[in-house]
């Protein structure tokens, strides 16, 4: 091996240790996005109430970089990234002393269509994916169809008003606009559990390992679009 590559691999493991996952690594990733056969977008959402940047890599390694604002909201997208193997950098500024909202759903938003772009012609993907999540106490189940029909369905039974700084009824908004944003259907279910933290994570975690399977490739379908209908 060279100086040059070990030089570069020690440089990789050193930052890893330092900081897991909260290093530019990300952003790194979104810059090699253009290679061949990474499905990977940009996004750029700026309105009045919310200004949302950042970049999506379906094909990615677990990796993030995620400022929300929230901080329950980031470590539930963090999560998602590593749990989906996706790479994910986002930036959000939104109007929190209004309510928090616009923000979390123009982040579902910005996901969803940054994911859609990301995805292309969509020719050989699997199109839908279930995983049933089990977080200590809880179970938790997700399913997702990418069907470019948007509707979620989210099922919680949240006794609480806030997890963490975040306000739980969002749960609901985050996959409402995230479906909209990707035109898909996204339905999630708490089957049992007790702890409201654990209750919206392994929601998280059932919704990004679902995605993950929904988006993964078919390698015996590869020219097939997924729709009998020859549209999606
Ligand atoms: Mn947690």
């Amino acid at each position: 091996m060279s100086k040059t590559r070990n030089d570069a691999v020690r440089r990789t493991a050193a930052s890893r240790t330092k900081k897991p996952g909260r290093t530019t690594a990300a952003t790194k990733a979104a810059t090699q996005g253009a290679t061949k056969g990474v499905r990977a977008a940009s996004f750029d959402r700026q309105t009045t109430e919310t200004q949302i940047r950042g970049r999506f890599v379906v094909d990615g390694e677990g990796r993030y970089d995620v400022r929300t604002g929230i901080r329950f909201l980031d470590h539930m997208l963090e999560l998602f990234a590593r749990h989906g193997g996706f790479d994910l950098t986002l930036h959000a500024t939104g109007d929190l002393d209004v309510d928090q909202h616009h923000t979390v759903e123009d982040i579902g938003i910005a996901i969803g269509e940054a994911m859609l772009a990301a995805l292309g012609d969509r020719k050989g993907i699997n199109r839908a994916g279930y995983f049933l999540m089990p977080m200590d106490e809880t179970l938790a189940l997700a399913a997702v169809d990418l069907s470019g029909r948007p509707h979620a369905a989210v099922d919680l039974k949240l006794k609480v008003r806030m997890v963490g700084d975040l306000q739980a009824e969002l749960v609901h908004d985050f996959f409402g606009g995230f479906a909209q944003g990707a035109r898909a259907n996204v339905h999630t279910k708490v089957l049992y559990g007790r702890s409201s933290h654990h209750h919206i994570e392994g929601v998280f975690k059932a919704f990004a390992r679902a995605l993950r399977v929904a988006c993964a490739k078919d390698a015996r379908l590869a020219k097939m679009l997924p729709s009998t209908k020859g549209l999606l």
